[in-house]
């Protein structure tokens, strides 16, 4: 099974992400990741991708299109995987599909976490608070919302018009939110 965890910056993606990977063995292709494994070695993508994520702008099309497709075969091996804030542009959406497409696959399901902006905030102020990652800052974490609402929001009619939408309420606890995720992967579709 192929599934998107799609969600405004913060909403749990990468937290639930991890858990369907412990309980369910599903591999998990988080873009954020990626990025951050590439600025921890210091490599050149690493070098010009920094800044652009330090402001919480969104990396170009073409350098987290190459890495998913970089990983896609480790995901064909495993059966499926989870893509964790990726697709988060139009264009990257189509640049999946067709890439599934070529390897005879698809995206089977798109799980959305609704999560108000109040409850967004808390939430990386208390990574802030924890970790300092450097775009939980109240500034960044601006951009990445408005980045989300103008780039990335659109793509629910998308999905939608496929019908592999849907709707998983992330306002209650891990725990809760892990079980509602259950549900709509085990449920009819
Ligand atoms: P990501 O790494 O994808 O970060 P995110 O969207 O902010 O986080 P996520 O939704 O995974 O939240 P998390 O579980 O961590 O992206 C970072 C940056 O990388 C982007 O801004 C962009 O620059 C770049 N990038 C990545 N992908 C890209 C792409 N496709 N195209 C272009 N650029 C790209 O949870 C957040 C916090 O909330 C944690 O502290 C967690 O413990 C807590 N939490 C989670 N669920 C909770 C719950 N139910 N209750 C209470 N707390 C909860």
């Amino acid at each position: 099974m192929n599934l998107i965890l799609f969600g405004p910056p913060a909403a749990g993606k990468g937290t639930q992400a991890k858990r369907l990977v412990e309980n369910r063995k599903m591999v998990q292709l988080s873009t954020g990741d990626m990025l951050r494994a590439a600025i921890a070695s210091g490599s050149e993508l690493g070098k010009r991708v920094e800044g652009v994520m330090q402001r919480g702008e969104l990396v170009t099309d073409e350098i987290v299109i190459a890495l998913i497709e970089e990983r896609l075969p480790e995901a064909e091996a495993a059966g499926g995987a989870i893509f964790d804030g990726f697709p988060r542009t139009l264009a990257q959406a189509e640049a999946l599909d067709r890439m599934l497409e070529q390897r005879g696959s698809r995206i089977d399901l798109v799980v959305r976490l609704k999560v108000d902006d109040e409850q967004l905030l808390k939430r990386v102020a208390g990574r802030f608070a924890e970790s300092g990652r450097p775009d939980d800052n109240p500034e960044s974490f601006s951009v990445r919302l408005s980045a989300y609402n103008d780039q990335t929001a659109p793509l629910l009619p998308y999905y939608q018009g496929q019908k592999k939408l849907v709707e998983v309420d992330g306002m209650g606890s891990i725990e809760v939110v892990a079980a509602s995720i259950d549900q709509a992967l085990d449920g009819p579709r």
